[in-house]
């Protein structure tokens, strides 16, 4: 059974839930009916694991706090002519509004009801975003906070992003309808009512995340209006959802609500399409709660990956390239057809959930870089590519005092556009990351090599690798602190090729290195630690 079960994660990548029962039908008719329904309910667990992206592309971008009619836009003359496959858009509901501090980013995961009004445009904009980047082969992913309302203290009255009237005093939402009977504080048993101890996985699931009241998923009702939210995006045009705080709601009233959404629309997406889910569990061991847990609902954040990897090219903790030979499975990661991975989040790169000083953000631009591209030439996992906005970083022992500050915006508190640079950088705070011509090319490398394995694994033992993806890529790291001047079995067609990393092909000309792959397969890289980027990318599409 174990081993039927493995084969069948391997093929249900690109299948929907009809297939999947289908397969398991056919290979074992005998089997006993209960086999089947086991089987079956997998099956359907796995289809949520598909991120249902198009025309082959592989990574996801986190528009961080974008309006929606800058992610229109985005998608349109960037993200679809580059190959992202989709988007993580911030959450779209109904928000409370705060003053002090002011307008932090924070506001939005603390919801008011599920009115489509947020601080990135309403209903209409949110709509025409979806309708457009759906046009031109992008997905979106709504970030879904399902576990709770705002904070215990949020007062009273229409400080909120649609203006509906509201009470946290009393528990009181009319625009779902949610009342006190909706939440759970009869059932947690701190005397704070927060979630005091994480050792304890009651607490974690029954008590107040940072004070924020702790929606009673076990009832029907409250399932069926978070389901009912979710369904109305679904129908819109959405591919799936992040599943904000999900260690906080129990597994169980999750699948009960999974299991109440639609198939995709299939204006967009082929008939029987599951939503995908990627879960939030920040799992760094030490904890009673796994991501095991949820493993079987959908995909799950793996932060292990981020954490490691900033440590690892920081070089911190006698950690060492090389010893990523085997990166994924290998390093205790939950298996790869249950990851979504990512350099920083919205979080860690400014010291939340799990955030510590060994993430690699854009303010280490240099080594960021090398971490992206780590992650974007590796096999393992779904990816996701962070697009954040800058601010006033102040770190005073080890503490950033600005990680409240919302995104660049005008005086009255509304995000500004999002402008871009005749350069195609972007201004007014934006960072876009997404844009990096390292990053943007090596977004395009994953696509190229998308369903090659790891293969030709080359290391100094110490910082300098290199790997390819079949004979359709191949990369080379260089983060010693000396130079690196290698020939290596890159396992591709001999040719001419552009470094993807120092400039790109445009046209029949490259704007960067040029690397001749002989006949045998090799090729000679001198890689200066002292270069702005110590490394190199090929691929097929980048052949000259
Ligand atoms: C705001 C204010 C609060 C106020 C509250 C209510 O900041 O002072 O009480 O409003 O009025 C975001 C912000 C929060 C904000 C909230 C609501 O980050 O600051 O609160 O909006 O506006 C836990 C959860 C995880 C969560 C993370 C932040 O498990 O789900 O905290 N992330 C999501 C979102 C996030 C959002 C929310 C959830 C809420 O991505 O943006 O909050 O919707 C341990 C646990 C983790 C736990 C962290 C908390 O981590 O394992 O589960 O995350 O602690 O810091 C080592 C350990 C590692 C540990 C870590 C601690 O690394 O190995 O396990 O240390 O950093």
């Amino acid at each position: 059974m174990l081993s039927l079960v493995k084969r069948r994660e391997k093929m249900c990548i690109n299948t929907n839930v009809e297939q999947q029962v289908s397969v398991v039908l056919l290979s074992h008719p005998g089997k006993s009916m209960r086999v089947f329904i086991l089987l079956a309910l997998f099956g359907l667990g796995l289809a949520q694991h598909n991120p249902q992206t198009k025309h082959g592309r592989t990574a996801i971008v986190h528009l961080f706090e974008w309006r929606w009619a800058d992610i229109a836009a985005e998608c349109e003359r960037f993200l679809g002519p580059n190959g992202y496959g989709g988007v993580q858009i911030s959450p779209p509901n109904e928000h409370i509004v705060l003053n002090s501090p002011f307008r932090p980013w924070w506001q939005r995961y603390q919801p008011i009801g599920y009115n489509l009004c947020s601080r990135s445009g309403n209903e209409n904009e949110l709509r025409d975003m979806i309708t457009r980047c759906n046009n031109v082969g992008v997905n979106i992913y709504v970030d879904a906070i399902i576990n709770h309302m705002c904070g215990a203290g949020g007062g009273e009255g229409t400080h909120s992003s649609c203006g509906s009237w509201f009470s946290a005093n009393k528990k009181d939402f009319p625009t779902v309808p949610f009342t006190h009977w909706d939440f759970n504080d009869h059932k947690c048993r701190t005397g704070s009512g927060n979630i005091e101890n994480y050792g304890d996985a009651n607490q974690v699931r029954d008590c107040r995340l940072v004070g924020l009241l702790d929606l009673a998923l076990e009832k029907d009702y409250v399932r069926g209006k978070v389901a009912d939210f979710m369904n109305k995006l679904i129908d819109m045009g959405v591919a799936g959802f992040r599943v904000d705080a999900c260690k906080h709601m129990w597994p169980g009233d999750l699948a009960a609500i999974y299991g109440r959404l639609h198939n995709l629309n299939n204006k967009w997406f082929p008939g029987g399409a599951r939503p995908f889910i990627f879960q939030e569990v920040i799992d760094l061991g030490g904890e009673p709660i796994t991501t095991r847990e949820y493993t079987h609902l959908g995909r799950v954040t793996e932060f292990k990956f981020s954490a490691r990897l900033g440590t690892i090219f920081r070089k911190w903790n006698g950690e060492k390239l090389s010893y990523t030979k085997t990166w994924g499975e290998g390093w205790g990661f939950m298996s790869n057809g249950n990851a979504v991975v990512f350099v920083d989040n919205h979080d860690n790169q400014r010291g939340h959930g799990a955030g510590g000083a060994s993430i690699l953000t854009f303010w280490d631009s240099k080594l960021y870089k090398m971490a992206v591209a780590y992650m974007l030439a590796h096999p393992y996992g779904v990816t996701r590519v962070m697009s954040s906005f800058r601010w006033n970083r102040h770190i005073v022992n080890g503490k950033d005092q600005n990680d409240w500050m919302g995104p660049p915006s005008h005086g009255d508190g509304s995000t500004k556009p999002v402008p871009i640079n005749p350069d195609q950088t972007c201004g007014d705070g934006w960072v876009c990351e997404h844009r990096w011509r390292q990053i943007k090319n090596m977004v395009a490398f994953r696509n190229v090599v998308n369903g090659q394995p790891h293969s030709n694994w080359w290391d100094n033992q110490s910082n300098q690798v290199a790997f390819g993806r079949g004979n359709r890529g191949f990369i080379v790291f260089n983060n010693d602190d000396w130079d690196m001047d290698v020939t290596l079995n890159t396992g591709m067609p001999g040719g001419t090729y552009c470094d993807v990393i120092s400039g790109q092909k445009e046209g029949s000309r490259c704007t960067g290195k040029q690397i001749n792959v002989g006949g045998d397969g090799r090729a000679h890289f001198r890689i200066s630690n002292r270069d702005e980027d110590p490394f190199v990318a090929i691929h097929a599409d980048s052949k000259l």
